[in-house]
């Protein structure tokens, strides 16, 4: 158990209905109980049972702060795992201020940033990548995010880590072993089952790998861009998607000349919207910056909304020609980008020509999507596709998926040492040699979990976090 007794404020500053002040170490019940008083009884918080609430008052001398709840948790059953205390005060910030500065001059430290985490893994309540987890647990804003991070809580993703390092570790100390019996030419490590496990390795941490493309942008938002020539309706397709008026629509051409983005979670998942300055040549330099900021954007993202506005496709016209091309140059010049092409303006055309303008654009295009962003029409089933298009496999399986990019990292890492390992095993490679990868694919493992670790990378992380958690 740490020395020193630390508190913070575990809401959201500003004034609430309720706010709570947490205290964790070894003093925090002590604390806690010169400073309550039971409105039933003359109880002392120190004999309490833990996981116990208690209905006070917080005394300063002979002045009464609040009326609190005060919660008891005894270590080592707590969140810190050490003594804890949570009280929850009325939200007003002076009643917090004031709580908080009667502990501060009782002895307590305000706590840093993550420092209630950091004790937590520094105690052995949660690994580091749990911890990691509390963290993106704060931050999830939509469903996916949300089921990523609770996962990793529960330790889904350290403990499909920590299993296989036992069982290479395990192989480790048996070719270790061999080479104290260099002189015998004994096998304690069976080479069959060595490379089944290898192979086993290798599997799964190529999975978790992938799993990163998926990983990441569900935790940032998936960047779509919106672009196509001016004046195609791309602001007020922005709009219609948040439900908001969140850019300037004009009739005139030209008119976004910065990119506007906002995120919206569809169907759980968060997007990040980028409405973009419209594609033309142009003589205006403000303009201009705008339309490289555009490319910019493009290579950002991941979904690419091609617009078009419908009535100027005539049917059977040049214009419909030139559209194709357009079509293919974006297709080639971002072949990695997923492509919608929308028809917007529908409102303005015949059903006849639609009909007619969709059958002829089908081949150049998979999707192909008429709208009108202005009245609505269609936008419902534009979101649909956007979801269609992202790979949530893996999500709905319940897979394990990699978010973090140390994480990501330290299984890069693993895997170009475990693909030593495999080589070496191929080609007979004596045992000495094999058992300095495994080392080093043991430590790349141990990262993640923390079972490796030092200050300056504990420093990093738990910076991250908010002061209270
Ligand atoms: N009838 C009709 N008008 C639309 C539709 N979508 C956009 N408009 C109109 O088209 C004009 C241009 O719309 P914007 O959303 O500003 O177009 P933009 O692509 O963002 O234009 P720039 O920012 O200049 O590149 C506005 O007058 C809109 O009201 C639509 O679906 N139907
Ligand atoms: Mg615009």
């Amino acid at each position: 158990m740490h020395n020193d007794t630390i508190v913070a404020l575990a809401t959201p500053s500003g004034s609430g209905a309720i706010a709570v002040i947490r205290l964790s170490g070894k003093n925090a019940i002590g604390i806690a109980d010169r400073h309550f008083r039971s409105v039933i009884d003359q109880k002392s918080l120190s004999n309490q049972k833990t996981h116990t609430i208690h209905l006070g008052h917080i005394i300063d001398g002979d002045k009464t702060l609040d009326e609190v709840l005060v919660s008891v948790f005894k270590n080592p059953n707590s969140y810190t795992g050490e003594d804890v205390v949570e009280i929850s005060c009325h939200g007003s910030q002076y009643i917090q201020q004031e709580i908080i500065q009667l502990f501060l001059r009782q002895g307590c430290r305000m706590a840093t940033a993550g420092e209630f985490t950091l004790r937590a893994f520094l105690n052995g309540k949660l690994d580091l990548s749990q911890a990691e987890a509390v963290a993106d647990l704060i931050s999830s804003d939509n469903e996916a995010s949300h089921q990523i991070a609770m996962q990793q809580m529960r330790g889904g993703f350290s403990s499909e880590i920590a299993k296989l390092r036992e069982e290479l570790l395990n192989f480790a100390s048996l070719i270790e072993l061999e080479l104290d019996f260099a002189e015998e030419d004994v096998e304690f490590a069976d080479r069959t089952q060595f490379k089944e496990l290898i192979e086993r390795i290798n599997f799964v941490l190529k999975r978790l790998i992938d799993s990163f493309a998926v990983g990441n942008v569900i935790k940032n938002g998936i960047p779509v861009a919106i672009v196509g020539e001016p004046n195609v309706g791309k602001s007020t397709l922005l709009n219609a998607l948040l439900n908001e008026d969140r850019a300037i629509v004009s009739e005139i051409a030209g008119t976004t000349r910065d990119t506007i983005e906002d995120e919206i979670s569809i169907g759980g998942i968060g997007f990040r919207f980028i409405d973009t300055a419209g594609i033309r040549d142009t003589k205006d330099v403000v303009e201009s910056i705008g339309i490289k900021k555009t490319f910019e954007k493009i290579e950002q993202a991941q979904v690419v909304m091609f617009l078009v506005g419908s009535p100027q496709l005539a049917v059977g016209s040049e214009a419909v020609e030139a559209f194709k091309i357009e079509i293919e140059k974006i297709k080639n010049k971002f072949p990695q980008k997923q492509l919608l092409v929308i028809l917007n303006k529908i409102d303005q055309i015949t059903d006849t020509d639609l009909a007619e303008l969709t059958t002829s654009l089908a081949p150049h295009v998979k999707n192909l999507i008429p709208i009108s962003a202005k009245t609505g029409f269609g936008v419902e089933q534009l979101t649909d596709s956007l979801l269609n298009l992202i790979n949530t496999g893996a999500l709905r399986n319940n897979e394990t998926i990699v978010t973090n990019s140390r994480h990501y990292d330290a299984l890069l890492k693993a895997f170009e040492e475990i693909q030593k390992v495999k080589h070496g095993l191929e080609t007979g490679l004596s045992g000495d040699l094999l058992a300095i990868d495994i080392r080093q694919a043991l430590y790349h493992f141990g990262e993640i979990t923390g079972e490796i670790t030092n200050d300056d990378l504990l420093g990093n992380i738990f910076a991250n976090f908010c002061i209270g958690k």
